[in-house]
């Protein structure tokens, strides 16, 4: 890029600039600015939080293969590699008993490798630093102005409290879903929402797992699921009223809603630990349509967000981020636009999908928030809330029975 090129009249000479400025240090930032800076690109990422809270921010741990392979593919894999660990069945259990899928013996033969998006998190970001990519934390993206033509500007504000403006070629929107560049969107972008209505508390337990499996309960007090995260540590979900505050329920109610939920006495004991972490997700999802605005891209949370139900969000993010890595540099090093022009529709694809499947994950777990009819006009003998729990009890049984059905939930569980 020319100098000329890089400036606009407004441009102060002292403004910092950057051919791709990054907002956001999650998966899908710190990966494009890997792959950015390895192609020979300048790009900056532009933090709102310090390292400290990246290195502790735990949410995500199962990482599909093609998450591992891409990884792999830029020699990013060596943490978890070194430190994942392998995960290839799930378990199921109801009022009706329990059964388990081995999925790694179905459809395609993938697994999950568990390891901590903070872990991960921390890999990309020393490999980053240490090939002298750079970070500016504990700076918050405000807007980002001009996104329709060449040269966008993103409003920040430092750790110091002032303001700075960056100039860049293109800005890469990788701040989430609450971030500066879903609030930069041109009025009148579409973004698909739906919210199911259903909320989780999510636990961090230093305890080891108590099953060698993801434990998903259904339950007529709501569902509880199990996750593990490391040898010490395991992710719990115990399904909540909408607006439970995540220190509501004390560390007793917690395990006796586990052990009652997971049916602990019928299936073996859960290992009760201190409760480290409590989290309370609203189960909502949405779709940003299309995912190129001019020359801001989002990826990750930022294009899309998904429930935790089926593990999809990271690994969303690292494939998203992989693509527009490609895409970028095929434009700003070649002069070739064309994977950039077809880099959203590429994404929604794999965006749908995923939400599919995540959907029909959220409908198999819960029972439907009770519908807003007065009881009175409710059919006499069932209603709507039995017709749910029929079709739940249909499709936990097909998922039990049917090899078709067990091949199409482990191709669309690991894969992406
Ligand atoms: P991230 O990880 O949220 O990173 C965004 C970064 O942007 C920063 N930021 C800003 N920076 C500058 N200016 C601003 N205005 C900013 N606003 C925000 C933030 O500080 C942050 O550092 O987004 P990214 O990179 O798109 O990655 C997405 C994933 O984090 C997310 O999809 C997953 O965590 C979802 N998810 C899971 N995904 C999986 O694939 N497998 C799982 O097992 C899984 N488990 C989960 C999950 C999400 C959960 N929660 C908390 C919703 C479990 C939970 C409980």
């Amino acid at each position: 890029m020319t100098d000329r090129q890089n400036h606009s009249e407004t441009d102060r000479p002292t403004d910092p600039a950057a051919q791709v400025v990054i907002l956001g240090a999650g998966p899908a930032g710190l990966l494009l600015g890997n792959l950015l800076h390895r192609a020979g690109i300048d790009s900056v990422v532009l933090e709102r939080a310090d390292r400290d809270h990246l290195h502790a921010r735990a949410r995500a741990g199962f990482l599909a293969e093609n998450t591992v392979r891409i990884l792999d593919r830029h020699g990013l894999a060596d943490g978890l590699r070194r430190h994942g660990r392998p995960h290839a069945a799930c378990e199921f259990r109801t009022g009706d008993g329990r059964f388990r899928l081995d999925y790694a013996r179905l459809a395609r033969g993938e697994r999950h490798t568990v390891y901590p998006q903070q872990h991960l998190v921390a890999d990309l970001l020393t490999a980053y630093l240490d090939a002298g990519g750079r970070v500016h934390f504990g700076t918050e993206a405000l807007r980002v102005l001009d996104t329709d033509g060449e040269r966008p500007t993103v409003e920040a504000r430092g750790p110091d409290g002032r303001q700075v403006r960056w100039r860049a070629r293109y800005v890469a929107g990788c701040d989430g879903r609450h971030g500066a560049a879903r609030r930069s969107l041109p009025a009148g972008t579409a973004v698909h929402h739906h919210d199911h209505g259903l909320s989780w508390l999510g636990l961090l337990v230093e305890a080891p797992p108590s099953l060698d499996a993801v434990g998903y309960a259904v339950h007529e007090l709501g569902f509880a699921g199990h996750m593990a995260r490391t040898e010490r540590i395991t992710r719990y979900y115990l399904q909540c009223e909408r607006g439970t505050p995540p220190d509501a329920w004390d560390e007793d109610r917690i395990w006796h809603e586990l052990n009652v939920r997971m049916r602990a006495a019928e299936h073996g004991p859960l290992r009760r630990g201190s409760v480290v972490q409590r989290t309370v997700v609203d189960l909502e999802c949405d779709v940003v349509e299309p995912l190129r605005h001019g020359s801001l891209l989002l990826a990750g949370d930022a294009a899309s967000m998904l429930t935790p139900s089926a593990a999809k969000g990271a690994n969303l993010a690292v494939l998203e981020a992989e693509l527009l890595a490609g895409a970028l540099v095929d434009d700003l090093a070649r002069g070739d636009g064309r994977a950039l022009a077809g880099y959203s529709e590429r994404c929604l694809e794999h965006i749908w999908r995923a939400q599919e499947f995540s959907h029909w994950m959220v409908r198999l777990l819960h029972a439907a928030p009770a519908p807003p009819v007065p009881p009175a006009a409710r059919a006499p003998h069932g209603g709507p809330s039995g017709y749910d729990a029929g079709l739940r009890r249909a499709r936990l049984e097909a998922l039990r029975t049917s090899r078709a059905q067990q091949d199409w939930f482990a191709e669309n569980y690991v894969g992406l």
